[in-house]
């Protein structure tokens, strides 16, 4: 008798054990699933191509580059690239400024903002990403400041050149980031 209930006991200790036991296997399966489910849900954030740039972007030099049809503020587009980890693309170089220009080409190269302002001083030019503003293509007689313009628009004119618009204006942009 007595090793009976002990046997019961032991029985029911064991039973209790593996309760336990299979509860935390449960939680720990759990666990597992929502993390693998969070990872998988980050990841599909970061979807690189081979080009190091998310789907979508074109890489030029080191950069990754977005052409972005709707057409906002200046100020509205900058918010939308912040959006995307991006600013509003900085222009070194007449090759670059090619390149981005036939990112706009399907769209029939409409003007198209780039992150170029004199807002907080007439005349100084800077590039919002906080590269240097040592190049610019400005069409004839632009900047002129017309009514108070303070943001750059690419592909204006017969020859896309830039000018100086009024950053109220509503315009599609590009994007840009490091790759
Ligand atoms: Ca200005
Ligand atoms: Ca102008």
């Amino acid at each position: 008798m007595h090793t009976e209930k002990h046997k019961k006991a032991a029985r029911g200790e064991n039973s209790s054990d593996t309760n336990i036991t299979m509860k935390l296997v449960t939680v720990s399966a759990l666990l597992c699933a929502m993390m693998a489910l969070t990872m998988a849900v980050a990841k599909s954030h970061l979807v690189k191509r081979s080009n190091g740039c998310p789907l979508g972007w074109t890489r030029i030099s080191e950069r990754c580059f977005l052409f972005v049809p709707t057409a906002m503020s200046w100020a509205r587009a900058e918010r939308n690239c912040l959006s995307m980890g991006a600013n509003l693309a900085s222009v070194h170089s007449s090759s670059e400024n090619r390149m981005i220009q036939s990112l706009t080409a399907h769209h029939g190269y409409p003007e198209t903002w780039v992150g170029g302002t004199d807002a907080p001083e007439e005349g100084i030019w800077l590039w919002n990403d906080g590269t240097s503003f040592h190049y610019s293509p400005w069409c004839p007689g632009e900047p002129n400041n017309d009514r108070n313009q303070h943001c750059i628009q690419m592909n204006h004119g017969d020859s896309k050149c830039w000018d100086d618009m009024g950053c109220d204006r509503h315009l599609p942009s590009v994007c840009t980031k490091k790759v």
